[in-house]
């Protein structure tokens, strides 16, 4: 059979280097779903239960190895379906292409059935949105489209209606005028700051006494130059979200996680700092930052739309992460006086202490820091993690300690619910022999990541190694936003929106053929890790945690307790949220519970 124009496509995406594509079939992707069979395998066609599943997993890809992730989906609700996966990698990022079908061209603009005016849909979340109208376009659309994800670090999307993936393929158009011929290839710049630029932000760095870091996705793979920077600077290092891996936890300036989800001792850098470097990050949240005017700053950042965007910089360096901090490290004297070092040092040795003590508290039934605190002892080296949108996430970010050569994401930007699952499925397609856990809230698991159990299901004979956990948080609460309720909106908890039915999560995965293990016991939850990584298929870790014990963020400020103080009048678990949250050292609630002055 003649190639047609799905084939030529799946063929340039193989050229592109591009093996797997995630996607849901429907018949507005017919004549792709042909050419996969056709392609036999490369790329290969992953069956994701749900296309919004399909784009996490594109994304995962993209984020957990720097490659363009690509997923397809159908006309109308195929598409529709897959925009969440989409803004989260364009929130993040991601270089991400998808690949969606339309109705036939004569039936465009009929109000035809599934006919959506997806180019105006996608606009907003794509860097490049094109229709395919003509075969000798879709040589320079897939080059195009695969470059500008790669170039731009985001979305794009090609809209092809379903006749013309069916029609012969032109793989050379005509010499003729208007004719285009593109060309498959990309190669990443090297990007650094003009001199006189990297002298200035020397000189402010080298002028500072208490200088913090912070650290985000962009410094991934720069852990060797941000070390050295640190080291001559004597400065600590807090770490935003998306850059959890960027550096070892173990080092005794690292502060961990920074905000609402951080730690006391990034609190303490930051609010005690005379100078800011910040690294490839866009750490939103000001109020975590010095306060204006407290810090003098330097950004680097690859893209110069986002430098000086949210700390007043007073250098604004535009350039790689590795790079630029090689060429600035050799400008930089190094700090004679440590007690700012030290200082930091010692915050961060009482933070781990807190977290430590923090997880021995009793709950009940368990203490979800326990869960995590236990999983420390027993993270395999090369681990992948993937953390969900929830209350789990804040011990994820403050408790795991990554080391080396471990990688972790999450949905940092848009913090949607629903990830987890699929990330740890792509992370696992994209390095079948590392070991993978995923931390996902009961919330989010009812709502997407049981059915993509169902994948897992499908899949995990074919990987080298079977270790891939979900562990689920079984608290039959949506328990982030009933804190954000408390503390927030001075609400109680309100159960017709926040409780949640109970579902026995690891017979599920048994129904499955994969393994369950259900754990309640603060006695028993290591030995469950081991059990849970040593398994000879995926698994489902079920935790039965207490929704009482509070996601405490490092600083609570006075609006804040007095906030929960007026949730708690009428909060049906005030009870235990008052023991629990006095255990915790509250200090800063005690003061304004109900009754005390
Ligand atoms: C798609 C989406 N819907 C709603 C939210 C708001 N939200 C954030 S966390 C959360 C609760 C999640 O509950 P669960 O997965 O059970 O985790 P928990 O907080 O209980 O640990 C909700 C509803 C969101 N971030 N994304
Ligand atoms: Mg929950």
């Amino acid at each position: 059979m003649a190639e047609l124009v799905a084939d030529f496509v799946l063929k340039r995406l193989r050229e592109w280097g591009v093996h797997r594509v995630y996607g849901y079939p429907g018949d507005g992707i017919n004549g792709y779903l042909g050419a996969f069979d056709r392609a036999g395998g490369d790329p290969e066609f992953i069956q994701a239960r749900h296309e919004e599943m399909a784009a996490f997993m594109a994304c995962a890809h993209a984020k957990y190895t720097g490659e363009v992730g690509v997923c397809i989906a159908t006309s109308g609700p195929g598409a529709i379906h897959l925009l969440n996966g989409l803004y989260d990698a364009k929130l993040d990022h991601a270089p991400v292409l998808a690949i969606v079908g339309q109705q036939k061209r004569m039936s465009l603009g009929a109000e035809y059935q599934q006919e959506v005016d997806l180019q105006v849909l996608f606009k907003d979340v794509s860097e490049f949105v094109q229709v395919c109208m003509e075969p000798a376009q879709a040589r320079h659309l897939v080059d195009r489209a695969i470059r500008t994800a790669l170039d731009r670090k985001g979305v794009t999307t090609l809209v092809f209606p379903n006749d013309i993936q069916e029609e012969k393929a032109v793989e050379s158009p005509p010499r003729e005028h208007g004719a285009v011929y593109s060309s498959v290839g990309y190669s990443r710049p090297r990007v650094l700051p003009q001199r006189g630029d990297l002298e200035r932000a020397a000189e402010v760095l080298n002028a500072g006494e208490k200088t913090a870091m912070l650290v985000g996705q962009g410094a991934l793979g720069a852990a060797d130059e941000v070390v050295e920077t640190a080291e001559l600077l004597g400065a600590g290092v807090a770490k935003a979200l998306l850059g959890k891996a960027a550096l070892p936890d173990d080092l005794p300036f690292v502060t961990g996680s920074i905000g609402l989800l951080g730690t006391t001792a990034s609190y303490e850098l930051m609010s005690g700092c005379d100078t800011l470097l910040m690294v490839g990050t866009s750490f939103p949240y000001s109020e975590w930052l010095p306060e204006e005017g407290k810090a003098r700053c330097v950004q680097i950042d690859l893209d110069g739309r986002r430098v000086g965007m949210r700390y007043p910089a007073d250098v604004h360096l535009v350039g790689d992460a590795k790079e630029t901090l090689r060429e600035l490290n050799q400008l930089l004297e190094r700090k004679e006086d440590r007690s700012w070092r030290e200082h930091i040092e010692s915050q961060v040795a009482e933070w781990w202490r807190v977290v430590e003590d923090r997880a021995m508290q009793d709950a009940d039934p368990m203490n979800p820091q326990r869960v995590v605190w236990a999983l420390n002892s027993h993270l395999p080296d090369d681990v992948i993690l993937a953390a969900d949108s929830g209350s789990s996430t804040n011990w994820w970010a403050r408790d795991l300690k990554v080391r080396k050569g471990m990688l972790a994401s999450l949905s940092g930007t848009l913090a949607t619910m629903g990830p987890a699952t699929p990330y740890a499925i792509a992370a696992k397609f994209a390095y079948p022999h590392r070991p993978v856990i995923a931390f996902v809230g009961d919330g989010s698991f009812q709502m997407n990541g049981m059915a993509e159990l169902i994948t897992v299901k499908r899949y995990w004979e074919r990987w080298q190694t079977p270790t891939l956990v979900f562990c689920v948080f079984n608290n039959q609460d949506l328990n982030q936003v009933t804190w954000e309720q408390r503390a927030l909106a001075g609400d109680p908890k309100y159960p017709a929106t926040q409780w949640i039915p109970d579902v026995p999560y690891h017979r599920v995965a048994e129904l499955f053929g994969l393994k369950g293990i259900y754990c309640e016991s603060k006695d028993a939850v290591g030995d469950a890790w081991a059990e849970a990584l040593a398994a000879d298929r995926p698994c489902v870790l079920e935790v039965k945690v207490d929704p009482e014990v509070p996601p405490l963020p490092p600083h609570i400020r006075t609006e804040q307790a007095k906030k929960m103080a007026k949730a708690m009048v009428k909060d049906p678990e005030r009870v235990g949220v008052m023991e629990k949250s006095l255990r915790g050292k509250l200090a800063e609630f005690k003061e304004s519970l109900p009754g005390r002055r």
